[in-house]
Protein backbone atom coordinates (compact mmCIF):
# COMPACT_ATOMS: atom_id res chain seq x y z
CA UNK A 1 0.00 0.00 0.00
CA UNK A 2 0.92 3.78 -0.67
CA UNK A 3 0.72 6.23 2.14
CA UNK A 4 2.17 9.37 3.68
CA UNK A 5 3.75 9.63 7.21
CA UNK A 6 2.23 11.94 9.32
CA UNK A 7 4.52 11.32 12.94
CA UNK A 8 7.21 9.55 13.69
CA UNK A 9 7.83 8.66 17.39
CA UNK A 10 10.06 6.19 19.03
CA UNK A 11 10.38 4.10 16.28
CA UNK A 12 6.89 3.65 15.03
CA UNK A 13 6.01 5.34 11.58
CA UNK A 14 2.06 6.78 11.48
CA UNK A 15 1.02 6.18 7.78
CA UNK A 16 -2.15 7.79 6.36
CA UNK A 17 -3.44 5.92 3.67
CA UNK A 18 -7.15 5.67 2.32
CA UNK A 19 -8.38 7.43 5.44
CA UNK A 20 -6.93 5.23 8.19
CA UNK A 21 -3.81 5.77 10.10
CA UNK A 22 -1.18 2.83 9.84
CA UNK A 23 0.92 2.52 12.89
CA UNK A 24 4.05 0.82 11.73
CA UNK A 25 7.69 -0.31 12.31
CA UNK A 26 10.09 0.35 9.83
CA UNK A 27 12.60 -2.43 7.72
CA UNK A 28 15.99 -2.73 8.75
CA UNK A 29 16.91 -2.19 5.74
CA UNK A 30 16.73 1.43 6.62
CA UNK A 31 19.16 1.60 9.01
CA UNK A 32 21.76 -0.79 6.79
CA UNK A 33 21.24 2.05 4.30
CA UNK A 34 20.94 5.13 6.73
CA UNK A 35 18.24 6.76 5.45
CA UNK A 36 15.20 7.46 7.97
CA UNK A 37 11.31 7.56 6.67
CA UNK A 38 10.53 11.21 7.50
CA UNK A 39 7.37 12.92 8.24
CA UNK A 40 6.01 14.20 4.51
CA UNK A 41 7.59 10.71 2.78
CA UNK A 42 5.63 9.08 0.58
CA UNK A 43 6.14 5.28 1.49
CA UNK A 44 4.76 1.83 0.40
CA UNK A 45 4.37 -0.55 3.40
CA UNK A 46 2.96 -3.81 4.16
CA UNK A 47 -0.35 -4.01 5.82
CA UNK A 48 -0.14 -6.64 8.61
CA UNK A 49 -3.61 -5.98 10.32
CA UNK A 50 -5.04 -4.38 12.90
CA UNK A 51 -4.26 -1.15 11.15
CA UNK A 52 -0.44 -2.17 11.95
CA UNK A 53 2.03 -2.51 9.34
CA UNK A 54 5.86 -2.14 8.05
CA UNK A 55 7.20 0.15 5.70
CA UNK A 56 9.07 -1.12 3.20
CA UNK A 57 10.27 1.65 0.84
CA UNK A 58 10.78 5.14 0.87
CA UNK A 59 9.51 7.12 -2.59
CA UNK A 60 11.73 9.84 -3.95
CA UNK A 61 11.67 12.96 -2.30
CA UNK A 62 11.54 16.16 -3.74
CA UNK A 63 13.72 17.69 -0.74
CA UNK A 64 14.42 17.00 2.40
CA UNK A 65 15.34 19.72 5.07
CA UNK A 66 17.13 19.14 8.34
CA UNK A 67 15.35 21.31 10.48
CA UNK A 68 12.37 21.13 10.86
CA UNK A 69 13.07 17.16 9.74
CA UNK A 70 10.05 17.22 6.88
CA UNK A 71 10.18 16.01 3.55
CA UNK A 72 8.59 16.72 0.28
CA UNK A 73 7.66 20.50 1.34
CA UNK A 74 6.37 22.72 -1.06
CA UNK A 75 5.76 25.92 1.16
CA UNK A 76 7.59 26.99 4.39
CA UNK A 77 5.80 29.00 6.15
CA UNK A 78 8.70 30.88 8.55
CA UNK A 79 7.14 32.35 11.55
CA UNK A 80 8.13 35.03 13.78
CA UNK A 81 6.18 37.58 16.25
CA UNK A 82 6.38 40.95 17.58
CA UNK A 83 8.28 40.40 20.86
CA UNK A 84 8.52 37.10 22.71
CA UNK A 85 10.54 36.19 20.89
CA UNK A 86 11.29 38.88 18.54
CA UNK A 87 12.09 38.86 15.09
CA UNK A 88 15.74 37.53 14.13
CA UNK A 89 16.84 38.65 10.36
CA UNK A 90 19.37 36.29 10.25
CA UNK A 91 17.16 33.81 11.16
CA UNK A 92 14.82 34.43 8.71
CA UNK A 93 17.36 34.74 5.79
CA UNK A 94 18.71 31.59 6.60
CA UNK A 95 15.39 30.00 6.31
CA UNK A 96 14.52 31.84 3.42
CA UNK A 97 17.71 31.05 1.84
CA UNK A 98 17.50 26.91 2.64
CA UNK A 99 13.81 27.04 1.55
CA UNK A 100 14.77 28.56 -2.42
CA UNK A 101 17.71 26.38 -2.44
CA UNK A 102 15.29 23.32 -1.80
CA UNK A 103 12.50 24.32 -4.45
CA UNK A 104 10.30 25.35 -1.75
CA UNK A 105 8.06 28.70 -1.48
CA UNK A 106 9.19 30.46 1.67
CA UNK A 107 6.21 32.40 3.17
CA UNK A 108 6.84 34.49 5.89
CA UNK A 109 4.56 35.46 8.41
CA UNK A 110 4.76 38.19 11.33
CA UNK A 111 2.58 37.15 14.16
CA UNK A 112 1.05 38.97 17.53
CA UNK A 113 0.50 42.47 15.53
CA UNK A 114 -1.86 43.05 18.10
CA UNK A 115 1.23 43.74 20.18
CA UNK A 116 2.47 46.14 18.10
CA UNK A 117 3.37 47.29 14.20
CA UNK A 118 5.08 44.93 12.15
CA UNK A 119 5.12 47.49 9.28
CA UNK A 120 8.92 47.78 9.19
CA UNK A 121 9.83 43.87 8.63
CA UNK A 122 6.86 43.61 6.07
CA UNK A 123 8.18 46.04 4.34
CA UNK A 124 12.43 44.68 4.19
CA UNK A 125 10.65 41.08 3.21
CA UNK A 126 8.07 42.46 0.96
CA UNK A 127 10.70 44.82 -1.12
CA UNK A 128 13.01 41.93 -0.77
CA UNK A 129 10.09 39.63 -3.34
CA UNK A 130 8.98 37.61 -0.58
CA UNK A 131 5.37 36.83 0.19
CA UNK A 132 4.63 38.47 3.72
CA UNK A 133 1.77 37.72 5.78
CA UNK A 134 1.03 40.10 8.96
CA UNK A 135 -0.72 38.59 11.33
CA UNK A 136 -2.48 37.54 14.74
CA UNK A 137 -4.20 34.78 16.68
CA UNK A 138 -5.69 37.30 18.94
CA UNK A 139 -7.49 39.63 16.14
CA UNK A 140 -7.23 37.08 13.29
CA UNK A 141 -5.86 38.94 11.31
CA UNK A 142 -4.12 37.22 8.25
CA UNK A 143 -5.83 33.99 9.34
CA UNK A 144 -7.68 34.11 6.41
CA UNK A 145 -4.64 34.77 4.03
CA UNK A 146 -2.74 31.54 5.65
CA UNK A 147 -5.57 29.84 5.13
CA UNK A 148 -5.83 30.71 1.31
CA UNK A 149 -2.00 29.34 0.75
CA UNK A 150 -2.71 26.45 2.48
CA UNK A 151 -4.66 24.02 -0.14
CA UNK A 152 -2.82 21.47 -2.10
CA UNK A 153 0.87 19.77 -1.02
CA UNK A 154 2.53 19.64 1.58
CA UNK A 155 3.38 22.83 4.28
CA UNK A 156 5.57 23.19 7.17
CA UNK A 157 5.51 25.80 9.85
CA UNK A 158 8.44 26.68 11.23
CA UNK A 159 10.29 29.48 13.62
CA UNK A 160 11.48 29.99 17.08
CA UNK A 161 9.90 28.09 20.16
CA UNK A 162 7.06 30.96 21.26
CA UNK A 163 6.26 32.93 18.35
CA UNK A 164 2.74 31.00 17.73
CA UNK A 165 2.94 28.33 15.19
CA UNK A 166 0.77 25.69 17.02
CA UNK A 167 -1.62 28.68 18.37
CA UNK A 168 -1.86 29.54 14.89
CA UNK A 169 -2.61 26.51 13.61
CA UNK A 170 -5.68 26.09 16.43
CA UNK A 171 -6.70 29.76 15.13
CA UNK A 172 -7.32 28.34 11.77
CA UNK A 173 -8.15 24.30 12.73
CA UNK A 174 -9.93 24.34 15.98
CA UNK A 175 -10.42 20.54 15.98
CA UNK A 176 -6.07 20.22 15.83
CA UNK A 177 -6.57 21.62 19.23
CA UNK A 178 -2.52 21.63 19.59
CA UNK A 179 -0.43 21.92 22.83
CA UNK A 180 0.27 25.68 23.36
CA UNK A 181 2.79 27.02 25.90
CA UNK A 182 3.49 30.32 27.80
CA UNK A 183 6.72 32.41 26.92
CA UNK A 184 8.78 32.76 30.28
CA UNK A 185 8.90 36.11 31.44
CA UNK A 186 11.80 36.71 32.11
CA UNK A 187 13.83 35.73 29.22
CA UNK A 188 10.91 36.12 26.79
CA UNK A 189 11.95 32.72 25.23
CA UNK A 190 9.24 29.93 24.24
CA UNK A 191 8.94 26.72 26.43
CA UNK A 192 9.35 24.29 23.65
CA UNK A 193 6.00 23.46 23.99
CA UNK A 194 5.81 21.50 20.34
CA UNK A 195 7.30 18.10 20.56
CA UNK A 196 7.65 16.38 17.52
CA UNK A 197 7.26 16.91 13.74
CA UNK A 198 3.39 16.40 12.95
CA UNK A 199 1.73 16.39 9.32
CA UNK A 200 -2.10 17.73 9.73
CA UNK A 201 -4.57 16.74 6.91
CA UNK A 202 -6.30 20.42 6.42
CA UNK A 203 -8.06 22.16 2.87
CA UNK A 204 -7.26 19.79 0.53
CA UNK A 205 -3.28 19.85 1.46
CA UNK A 206 -1.13 18.79 4.42
CA UNK A 207 0.72 21.37 6.95
CA UNK A 208 3.52 20.13 9.55
CA UNK A 209 3.33 21.89 12.99
CA UNK A 210 7.13 21.48 13.96
CA UNK A 211 9.37 21.81 17.04
CA UNK A 212 10.02 25.77 17.95
CA UNK A 213 14.40 26.23 17.76
CA UNK A 214 16.12 28.82 19.48
CA UNK A 215 18.34 31.58 17.42
CA UNK A 216 21.70 29.36 18.74
CA UNK A 217 20.04 26.07 17.23
CA UNK A 218 20.18 27.62 13.92
CA UNK A 219 23.75 28.70 14.60
CA UNK A 220 25.01 25.35 12.33
CA UNK A 221 26.14 24.53 9.33
CA UNK A 222 24.30 25.59 6.20
CA UNK A 223 23.45 22.76 4.10
CA UNK A 224 24.35 24.94 1.02
CA UNK A 225 27.80 26.02 -1.06
CA UNK A 226 28.60 29.76 -1.61
CA UNK A 227 28.22 29.40 -5.03
CA UNK A 228 24.87 28.85 -4.49
CA UNK A 229 24.04 31.58 -2.03
CA UNK A 230 23.59 34.92 -4.18
CA UNK A 231 20.54 32.71 -5.97
CA UNK A 232 18.97 32.63 -2.78
CA UNK A 233 18.46 36.19 -2.32
CA UNK A 234 16.56 36.63 -4.63
CA UNK A 235 16.79 40.91 -4.58
CA UNK A 236 20.77 40.50 -5.69
CA UNK A 237 20.03 39.03 -8.92
CA UNK A 238 19.26 41.85 -11.11
CA UNK A 239 22.67 43.02 -10.43
CA UNK A 240 24.65 39.93 -11.05
CA UNK A 241 26.57 40.63 -14.20
CA UNK A 242 27.19 44.63 -13.63
CA UNK A 243 29.39 43.79 -11.15
CA UNK A 244 33.23 45.08 -12.10
CA UNK A 245 34.44 41.12 -11.78
CA UNK A 246 33.18 38.52 -13.07
CA UNK A 247 34.24 36.27 -10.19
CA UNK A 248 32.39 38.91 -7.39
CA UNK A 249 31.36 37.36 -4.11
CA UNK A 250 28.83 40.62 -3.89
CA UNK A 251 30.96 40.63 -0.21
CA UNK A 252 33.43 43.71 -0.15
CA UNK A 253 34.62 44.26 -3.55
CA UNK A 254 34.80 47.62 -5.50
CA UNK A 255 32.50 48.02 -8.47
CA UNK A 256 30.22 45.50 -7.17
CA UNK A 257 26.54 46.25 -8.27
CA UNK A 258 25.25 44.84 -5.14
CA UNK A 259 27.23 46.96 -2.58
CA UNK A 260 26.20 49.64 -4.43
CA UNK A 261 23.07 48.68 -4.55
CA UNK A 262 22.75 48.04 -0.63
CA UNK A 263 24.71 51.65 -0.42
CA UNK A 264 21.87 53.56 -1.87
CA UNK A 265 18.85 51.57 -0.21
CA UNK A 266 18.32 49.30 -2.96
CA UNK A 267 18.88 46.29 -0.91
CA UNK A 268 17.89 46.74 2.81
CA UNK A 269 21.21 46.68 4.51
CA UNK A 270 20.30 43.99 6.72
CA UNK A 271 19.67 41.47 4.38
CA UNK A 272 23.27 41.88 3.11
CA UNK A 273 24.58 41.25 6.10
CA UNK A 274 22.88 38.34 6.71
CA UNK A 275 24.40 37.52 3.40
CA UNK A 276 27.89 38.00 4.28
CA UNK A 277 27.70 36.31 7.32
CA UNK A 278 25.99 33.47 5.64
CA UNK A 279 28.98 33.64 3.05
CA UNK A 280 31.79 33.64 5.09
CA UNK A 281 30.01 30.94 7.43
CA UNK A 282 29.71 28.65 4.24
CA UNK A 283 33.27 29.77 2.44
CA UNK A 284 34.97 28.69 6.06
CA UNK A 285 33.38 25.33 6.19
CA UNK A 286 34.58 24.43 2.60
CA UNK A 287 38.17 25.18 3.11
CA UNK A 288 38.13 23.07 6.49
CA UNK A 289 36.77 20.34 4.62
CA UNK A 290 39.18 20.35 2.40
CA UNK A 291 42.36 20.37 4.75
N1 LIG B 1 -0.47 38.46 21.96
C1 LIG B 1 -0.36 37.37 21.20
N2 LIG B 1 0.07 36.21 21.73
C2 LIG B 1 0.17 35.13 20.92
C3 LIG B 1 -0.16 35.18 19.55
N3 LIG B 1 0.07 33.96 19.01
C4 LIG B 1 0.52 33.18 20.00
N4 LIG B 1 0.58 33.87 21.17
C5 LIG B 1 1.04 33.37 22.47
O1 LIG B 1 2.41 32.99 22.37
C6 LIG B 1 2.69 31.86 23.21
C7 LIG B 1 3.40 30.77 22.43
O2 LIG B 1 2.51 30.23 21.48
P1 LIG B 1 2.70 28.79 20.81
O3 LIG B 1 1.63 28.62 19.80
O4 LIG B 1 2.83 27.74 21.86
O5 LIG B 1 4.12 28.99 20.10
P2 LIG B 1 4.91 27.95 19.19
O6 LIG B 1 5.55 28.72 18.10
O7 LIG B 1 4.05 26.83 18.78
O8 LIG B 1 6.05 27.46 20.19
P3 LIG B 1 6.85 26.04 20.26
O9 LIG B 1 5.86 24.93 20.15
O10 LIG B 1 7.55 26.07 21.56
O11 LIG B 1 7.80 26.06 19.11
C8 LIG B 1 1.35 31.44 23.79
O12 LIG B 1 1.24 31.97 25.10
C9 LIG B 1 0.33 32.07 22.86
O13 LIG B 1 -0.89 32.36 23.50
C10 LIG B 1 -0.64 36.44 19.02
O14 LIG B 1 -0.95 36.59 17.84
N5 LIG B 1 -0.70 37.48 19.88
MG1 LIG C 1 4.15 24.81 19.07
ZN1 LIG D 1 29.25 41.91 -6.87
Amino acid sequence: MNGILLKAIAGFYYIEAGGRVYECKARGVFRKNHETPTVGDFVEFEDIGENKGVVTKILPRKNLLVRPPVANVDRLFIVSSHNTPAPNALMIDRLTAIALNNDIEPIIVFNKADLGSMEKWFNIYTNAGFKCIVASVLTGEGCDKILSLLSGGISAFTGNSGVGKSSLLNKMFPDLALQTGEVSDKLGRGRHTTRHVELFKVNNGYVADTPGFSSLDIERTMPLTKEQLPFVFPEFEKYFGLCKFTSCTHTVEKGCAVLDAVECGNIEKTRHESYRYIFNEVKDIKEWEKR
